[in-house]
């Protein structure tokens, strides 16, 4: 046991460095905390916007909100890769600390990181991995297990805050930090530590008032280890953090479209100079969506009306901006063109408050048909889109006929359409 804790003891020391102590912990930590929170929020947003509660009514105003709210949640997902692994940084010593477990409180505060760490990184693994479809890595259902990692997520750092709460208090503002750690404080031991830019106020008593883990620090660190200052490693953090939003926002913020070189998708590209989700080809349509015969099915119990692309085409056309603002973060800006789902909704006698379920020409897939919410219904922005930027729609948009609402996500834009039943 006692040799254990001399090696625990020397791992410590020999990773003990500028960077790591508490009030650095703290610092990453709010940012860290901040990120998952924003993560949090925007992925409950769009998860009740996709299943929603039988009470709950969507905005449909402004018709970037969902584009936003999406956009900000995959950028803050990315950035806590760095910041969690910053955050690890910080601590990493004291994964080491001996004993490893001292109290009920110090099991429930390893515990409970140990749980929030590992659900952290499955959680913005598997999300990154879906912005990059690359689904074949994920071999569970993504989005209740993303939806279920949230919740332990977030209760594992309530638990790892309210443990913490303490350090938490007496790190948060730079002033208390040094008064409560004293040891940078001590110039005439650890003249290196002392020379950071932020110099704090000297103790000229160098051996007075040294507490437990001051002497620790000064054991560690006979010889200052050469590892990142404080700044240096805030400006590393920084660094890698602006570098990952700069090369991949521009999936969803258009200002950054000129920088996007890892996101999966770039703007204006595809057919009708827009990105593709799914194809054509991949959803098994290409037979029934080109049919000669093809109507759209507008149907309210035994009211049935059919009506062909032309008759679609000779109702009052709308045009529409807005945007397509996918799930998997990227998102962007579009000029639709066709009927309001409304006045085909009213072609059959629907009332003001009816939902109505889209089908697609699609068979057994999770996006072949959708409900749409009297809000979205009602809405005079709400189009069975036939055209897209000036052209007829392409066959991978959705050719003959389009859902697109205001402020949806993505993947309840119907393509495809064969009917629109009244529910
Ligand atoms: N029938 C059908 N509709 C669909 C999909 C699909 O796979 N099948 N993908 C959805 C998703 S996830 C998105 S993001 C949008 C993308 O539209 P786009 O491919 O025209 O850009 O279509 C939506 N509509
Ligand atoms: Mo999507």
């Amino acid at each position: 046991m006692w040799h254990l804790q001399r090696l625990l003891h020397s791992l410590n020391s020999a990773v003990s460095a500028p960077a790591r102590n508490p009030r650095m912990a703290v610092v990453i930590g709010r940012l860290l905390g901040a990120a998952f929170l924003v993560c949090f929020a925007t992925g409950i947003y769009s998860h009740f916007i996709q299943e929603p509660l039988p009470w709950m009514v969507f905005p449909t105003r402004p018709i970037w909100l969902y584009q936003v709210s999406q956009g900000v949640h995959i950028t803050a997902g990315i950035l806590c890769f760095p910041l969690l692994f910053a955050k690890l940084y910080t601590v990493f010593p004291e994964l080491f600390s001996t004993p490893p477990v001292r109290s009920f409180r110090h099991f429930l505060e390893r515990a409970s990181i140990a749980l929030f760490v590992a659900a952290s990184l499955v959680q913005i693994a598997i999300g990154l991995l879906n912005t990059y479809q690359w689904y074949a890595l994920i071999p569970f259902p993504f989005r209740q297990t993303h939806y279920a990692l949230s919740f332990v997520i977030i209760g594992s750092l309530a638990i790892h805050i309210a443990v913490k709460l303490q350090t938490i208090a007496q790190y948060w503002s730079k002033k208390n930090s040094y008064e409560a750690d004293g040891v940078t404080l001590v110039p005439a031991v650890n003249p290196h530590v002392s020379t950071s830019p932020d110099k704090p106020p000297i103790d000229t008593q160098p051996y007075a008032g040294i507490t437990g883990r001051v002497v620790n620090w000064i054991e560690a660190t006979p010889q200052p280890a050469p590892a990142p200052s404080r700044r240096g490693f805030l400006v590393i953090v920084g660094t890698v953090s602006a570098a990952l939003v700069t090369l991949t926002a521009g999936q969803s913020f258009r200002l950054l479209d000129g920088t996007n070189v890892f996101a999966p998708r770039k703007n204006d590209v595809g057919p009708n100079s827009l990105p593709v989700n799914r194809t054509a080809k991949a959803a098994k349509v290409l037979q029934t969506a080109t049919d000669a015969g093809w109507v759209l099915t507008v149907a309210n119990g035994a009211t049935e009306k059919s009506f062909t692309r032309a008759q679609l085409l000779a109702m009052p056309q709308h045009t529409v901006e807005l945007p397509i603002a996918c799930v998997e973060g990227w998102s962007q800006m579009a000029t639709w063109r066709g009927p309001r789902l409304r006045d085909l909704a009213d072609a059959v006698g629907a009332k003001p408050g009816d939902s109505l379920r889209a089908v697609s020409l699609e068979q057994d897939s999770s996006y072949a048909r959708t409900t749409v919410f009297p809000e979205y219904v009602r809405d005079e922005l709400t189009l069975v889109a036939l055209e897209v930027n000036g052209e007829t729609l392409d066959l991978d948009h959705g050719y003959p006929a389009r859902l697109i609402a205001p402020g949806r996500p993505g993947v309840l834009q119907t393509k495809w359409l064969s009917s629109i039943e009244v529910l």
